[in-house]
């Protein structure tokens, strides 16, 4: 290995600029957990909050010195909160997963039982016994699934919730393609005694443009969220409630349980998607839905097998592909030599799948973001059959793909520094 601090420090400012020109311009990404950022949020990143300290809540530090730092998580908080419809929220989580433990961590003693939706239909990691709820040594039982609605099964899992009485029922997930009964499970949640945790990291900007219910509206006690998904904030997590006495514990399980700083450089850029959300947000959303409703038309008239056919595909910004013939993980990858990045997924009906999965999950916020309408749609649809049912060699789909991508390098439904009389452009190593 080559020592010399000097050609370290070149690879290393090359690795970043073949990613950033690779992934931000080159190619067509639909990677469902993904967004970039306004100019705005990004130049606003980078602040001095970085290399700082804030333990403990706004006004009530054990640190010197956060006078500013107050100031702007409160006003995150409430700016959430107003977005959200939450009187309470938590922006220090700085992901989702830290959002879920602190929540299982504030109610849960280890051996309680927790009801989350199977991993093969897209629950996430951190509901399942693999993830943060075993660490906390918490069992997790599956919510009865139907394959046919594409949905937890509402009376099969009524009926587990009286029998088992979970403290914790865990609806949202990572492949999230209608909306989870929330309304309907919440009542026999509460009369168990228990709490009913929307994980919203997937559709938290759906949310806000008001192309999807909030959970918070229609019985949730606690939402969760990351809020670089649809949201298109910088990673990070956030918790929300409308019950003052579930937010102390929560706020407790955040500092001093899962945190002592909180990445507060994000919190200004997270303010910025916010901001952004309340201007752009049901333009944004509206358009994220409907096209990902017009990819998976095109492409299932195309001839892939496109999952929830009888439901009209998808109410999100996901669409999932069974491509069992190829492999999810054979198709993610020949389509990434194209320079189309979509991640491998089981699927609901996929029996096993330690080793090889059936599904693709597809995502449309980010290519949405950058301009890209229904009509664009129909060519990612194109060049996805080309690769994975003509059998096209991806090179020669990739040429295409950066070509085609030229014409969507400018992210919209955000703020530029230009737009506030600044007369500059940041920009990114490139
Ligand atoms: N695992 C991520 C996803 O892709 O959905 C979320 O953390």
């Amino acid at each position: 290995m080559d020592l010399n601090p000097d050609s370290i420090l070149a690879d290393v400012l090359n690795i970043v600029k073949a990613h950033n020109k690779w992934r931000r311009l080159e190619t067509i990404n639909l990677i469902a957990s993904e967004n970039v950022m306004s100019p705005l949020a990004e130049y606003v990143y980078l602040n001095d909050m970085e290399g700082r300290y804030a333990e403990g809540t706004s006004g009530n530090r054990y640190y010197q010195g956060t006078k500013y730092i107050d100031e702007l998580e409160t006003k995150l908080a409430n700016l959430m909160g107003y977005l959200f419809h939450a009187k309470f929220v938590d922006v220090r989580p700085i992901s989702g997963t830290i959002a879920n433990m602190a929540v299982y961590a504030a109610f849960t003693q280890p051996g309680d039982t927790i009801l989350s939706i199977p991993i093969s239909a897209g629950s996430h990691i951190s509901h399942r016994v693999t993830g943060a709820p075993g660490i906390l040594k918490l069992k997790v039982m599956n919510l009865p699934w139907n394959n046919e609605e594409f949905n937890v099964d509402i009376d099969k899992s009524i009926k587990l919730i009286k029998e088992v009485k979970p403290k914790i029922v865990i609806l949202g997930s990572s492949l999230y393609l209608f909306p989870h009964p929330v309304k309907e499970l919440s009542e026999v949640v509460h009369e168990v005694n228990g709490y009913l945790l929307h994980d919203s990291a997937h559709v938290l900007g759906l949310i806000a443009g008001n192309a999807f219910p909030n959970p918070l509206d229609l019985g949730a006690d606690v939402m969760t969220s990351s809020t670089h998904k649809t949201f298109p904030g910088p990673q990070g997590g956030v918790i929300f409630t409308n019950n003052e006495n579930l937010f102390a514990p929560i706020q407790k399980a955040v500092f001093p349980g899962l945190t002592s700083n909180y990445h507060h450089h994000r919190y200004a850029a997270t303010a910025v998607a916010a901001i952004e959300m309340m201007k752009f947000g049901e333009a944004y959303a509206k358009q994220i839905v409907e096209n990902a409703r017009t990819l998976a038309e095109e492409l299932h008239a195309l001839g892939f097998n496109v999952a929830a056919e009888n439901k009209g595909f998808t109410r999100t910004h996901q669409v999932l592909l069974d491509v069992s013939k190829l492999g999810g993980a054979k198709s993610a990858a020949l389509l990434e030599r194209a320079n189309i990045i979509v991640s491998k997924t089981a699927t609901p009906w996929d029996k096993t799948f330690k080793e090889e999965v059936s599904g693709l999950r597809l995502g449309v916020q980010e290519m949405t973001r950058f301009g890209m309408g229904k009509d664009e749609m129909k060519v990612i649809a194109e060049f996805m059959a080309r690769v994975l049912i003509k059998g096209e060699e991806p090179d020669t789909v990739k040429r295409e793909v950066i070509e085609f991508r030229k014409e969507f390098t400018i992210v919209k439904y955000g703020l530029n520094p230009k737009d506030l009389g600044m007369d500059f452009e940041p920009k990114i190593l490139l």
